[in-house]
């Protein structure tokens, strides 16, 4: 099967309108969609998909905000897509992600203890079949 990864447009986004810019910026890069759905995250599923960052200064900040609102959850598809979402999305830090990417065009600071940062998308492999399970148990 071609390789998947979870994408997540964050509350921020879907706040601030930016869903269907980064659902183009997506396509554009010639990825297929899967899935596409606009879901209240719980504090149940968010400590499955934040499992690695349990206890960090930062856990409980992210939990509120990615509560805060709703959550556009996406499975693209196509080969090497797991890298090549991260590579549009750009570094975690806004404010100094690179011009060109998702975080780096349209995010950056403000005054909140966790970085809003627009997008998550799996990091390897594993974490896209754990994530893609746990967001969209009827597709795994
Ligand atoms: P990633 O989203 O680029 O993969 P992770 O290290 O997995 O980054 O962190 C998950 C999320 O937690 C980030 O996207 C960001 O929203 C938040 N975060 C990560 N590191 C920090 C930090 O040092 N301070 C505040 N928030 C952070
Ligand atoms: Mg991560």
């Amino acid at each position: 099967m071609t390789e998947r990864t979870l994408i997540l447009v964050k509350p921020d986004g879907v706040q601030r309108g930016l869903s269907g810019e980064i659902l183009r910026r997506i396509e554009a890069k010639g990825y297929t969609l899967v899935a596409v759905e606009l879901r209240q995250a719980t504090p149940e599923l968010l400590e499955q998909h934040y499992a690695e960052h349990v206890g960090k200064p930062f856990y409980e900040p992210l939990v509120e905000f990615m509560l805060s609102g709703p959550t556009l959850a996406v499975v693209a598809e196509g080969e090497r897509v797991i890298e090549g979402f991260r590579s549009l999305a750009g570094a975690t830090d806004p404010t100094t992600a690179a011009p060109g990417t998702i975080r780096g065009d349209l995010g950056r600071q403000w005054p909140t203890k966790v970085l809003q940062n627009l997008v998550h998308g799996s990091d390897s492999e594993e974490s896209a079949a754990r994530e893609i399970s746990i967001w969209f148990p009827g597709l795994a």
